[in-house]
């Protein structure tokens, strides 16, 4: 780390207030640029300690920039992780206030609820399925505290990986029998189609994001509790979405989901 626990609590302070007021800042990286990426997920973890000590929980975790056409735009070969805490679950069919966020993304995903425990360093595909309680469609709304949804991944790190809210809806599903690989996904804004995928453009498999989240983990001595709900990471590129937008998302043998801006 090269950064102390006084400059890690005020990025936090600073990152969590913008997204509080709905306002842009510069990228941390510009005023600390040998920041490291313990810094950046302590300040992450900084954000999550704000929250919790005011109540909140975490209502689940999240993978992100797992799919290969992202990292390699991002020139990166692993993904990044984050969390969700309550406030940012939207009901299956629910509205989001437009006005409480900054310049909103959508990314169709599929979210693993799991009934086991799960811990790395060592995690695989394997270990996750067995671990897996149900899989159902998942929206993500993402939204970047930084300027014009621009970034480095140090600062999107900080930034607890762009998140801000989610629903998950449909039928879940148990893994058994099913190939999330070829599971094909489609994203309506407004009813009209405007992203398409299959489970493989998650790093092959969407449950390889799960396992590298448990292995991220492990290296901090953490693991992943049974129940715990996590988005496995965008099957395709975030849509932008406005106030008025209606967003569904379906995905093959496991139904849809839908929120609404408002
Ligand atoms: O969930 C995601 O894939 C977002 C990761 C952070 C980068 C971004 O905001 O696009
Ligand atoms: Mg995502």
């Amino acid at each position: 780390m090269t950064l102390d626990d006084l400059t890690i609590a005020s990025l936090a302070e600073r990152l969590e207030s913008c997204q509080l007021q709905h306002l842009e800042t510069h990228k941390i990286t510009e005023d600390y640029p040998s920041m490291d990426w313990e810094d950046a997920y302590a300040v992450q973890a900084a954000i999550l300690a704000r929250k919790l000590a005011r109540g909140r929980t975490v209502a689940g975790l999240k993978a992100g920039l797992t799919s290969h056409a992202k990292m390699k735009q991002m020139g990166v070969t692993s993904p990044v992780f984050g969390w969700m805490t309550d406030d940012y679950a939207v009901p299956h069919g629910g509205e989001v206030a437009t006005a409480a966020l900054i310049h909103p993304k959508v990314e169709p995903e599929i979210a693993f609820v799991l009934k086991k425990p799960l811990a790395g360093p060592g995690c695989h595909i394997a270990a996750v399925l067995e671990a897996t309680d149900f899989v159902l469609p998942g929206i993500e709304v993402i939204d970047s505290r930084y300027k014009d949804f621009k970034f480095d991944l140090k600062s999107v790190v900080a930034d607890n990986t762009s998140a801000a809210r989610f629903v998950v809806g449909g039928a879940p599903t148990p893994v058994a029998g099913l190939d999330l690989r070829t599971v094909g996904v489609v994203m309506e804004k407004n009813g009209v189609p405007v992203a398409f995928g299959a489970g493989a453009a998650v790093l092959g498999h969407p449950a390889t994001a799960i396992a590298e989240l448990a292995n991220h983990l492990g290296r901090r001595g953490q693991s992943i509790p049974a129940g715990t709900l996590i988005l496995s990471g965008g099957i395709t590129e975030a849509v932008p979405v406005q106030a008025g937008d209606h967003v569904s998302l379906h995905v093959q043998g496991m139904g849809s989901t839908s929120l609404r801006f408002v």
